[in-house]
């Protein structure tokens, strides 16, 4: 390993936070030598754990996030928080909320809160974000949380490679449990129901509870449902509870291993996916793309041989 990356891995492993900032920025943008800053980085990883939080847009996510970074703060673990805004990073009035909540924890080294740009992200928004976490993890965070905004494919494959993924409901406004994204649902291990100081918390209970009666996990967990009123920090300590519960349920059957492979076996299929693309795009160039896809529109050639031989140049 270089000296300067050596110097870089040392201060970031001791809470320089502008060595973090470096490094996740480093990650996030796949700057020259991201990839040997990762390798160099995964020696120091395994030790966090991720806890995914996806609900509707305006849920309360990041109310949610901040009260139990203060509440893991009180217990001297160290918090990472990385959220993930699916529109624009820049102007959303939820990134305007996660900079003024940030000043709370301004003084506190024990928090780090990183807002993620998606437009453009280049690696694929789920494997940017894991790389981000592992970056984090290496970093000596006791609990990495992910939020995102609950609303497509790429969130459900964000949160999935969480160790605990938390779904977080509100009553009224329309989204009945019927109407939330069923892939969602699905990945759900505690279900909150937060704005219960709003009418209808039970009413999304029952609704919880319907849709659990008719499906069973194949690692039989009952998923809990924790009513919050994250705006007052009601039901803080009953969620971190769900959560222990839930992480020693883990252990005592094994579980968590077996997750961690699957989780694994996902990101080194989407790393694979990325190398095999690029090598194969190394053999073409747009231009050639461009000609293939005129002969292809013209019926001159197949799709397909072509695509055969592009990979079997990639070699
Ligand atoms: N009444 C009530 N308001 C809440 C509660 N929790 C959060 N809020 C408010 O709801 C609004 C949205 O909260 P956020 O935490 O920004 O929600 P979010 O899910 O992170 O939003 P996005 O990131 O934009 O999707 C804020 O005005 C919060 O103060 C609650 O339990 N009850
Ligand atoms: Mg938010």
């Amino acid at each position: 390993m270089s000296a300067p990356l050596q110097t870089w891995i040392d201060r970031l492993r001791s809470g320089d936070p502008r060595a973090l900032a470096r490094a996740i920025s480093t990650v996030e943008n796949r700057t020259r030598g991201w990839s040997d800053l990762l390798k160099a980085l995964f020696p120091y990883t395994g030790h966090a754990r991720v806890l995914g939080l996806t609900g509707a847009p305006g849920a309360g996510k990041s109310t949610l996030v901040d009260q139990l970074a203060k509440h893991y703060r009180k217990h001297d673990q160290t918090v990472g928080v990385v959220a993930v805004d699916p529109t624009s990073p820049y102007t959303g009035g939820a990134i305007l909320g996660d900079r003024i909540r940030m000043q709370d924890h301004f003084s506190d080294p024990g928090i780090y809160i990183r807002s993620m740009a998606t437009r453009g992200s280049l690696g694929g928004l789920a494997r940017t974000t894991a790389d981000v976490a592992t970056v984090l993890d290496a970093s000596g965070r006791d609990l990495i949380m992910i939020e995102t905004v609950g609303v497509g494919q790429d969130e459900v494959d964000i949160v999935r490679l969480a160790d605990i993924t938390v779904v977080i409901l509100v009553p009224g406004m329309g989204d009945d449990v019927q109407t939330i994204k069923a892939g969602i649902m699905e990945i759900a291990d505690i279900f909150v129901i937060n704005k219960s100081d709003h009418e209808g918390a039970e009413r999304v209970e029952r609704e919880i509870r319907a849709m659990q009666s008719l499906s069973i996990r194949s690692d039989s967990w009952t998923p809990p449902i924790v009513k919050t009123v994250a705006s007052e920090g009601v039901g803080i300590a009953e969620l971190a509870k769900a959560i222990a519960d839930f992480e020693a349920y883990l252990k005592k059957e094994n579980l968590l291993a077996q997750r961690t492979i699957h989780n694994w076996q996902e990101r080194l299929i989407e790393m694979l996916r990325d190398a095999m693309l690029e090598k194969a795009r190394g053999q073409v160039s747009d231009g050639n793309l461009a000609a293939y896809a005129a002969e292809v529109a013209e019926h001159k050639r197949d799709p397909y041989t072509i695509v055969e031989e592009i990979v079997a140049g990639a070699k």
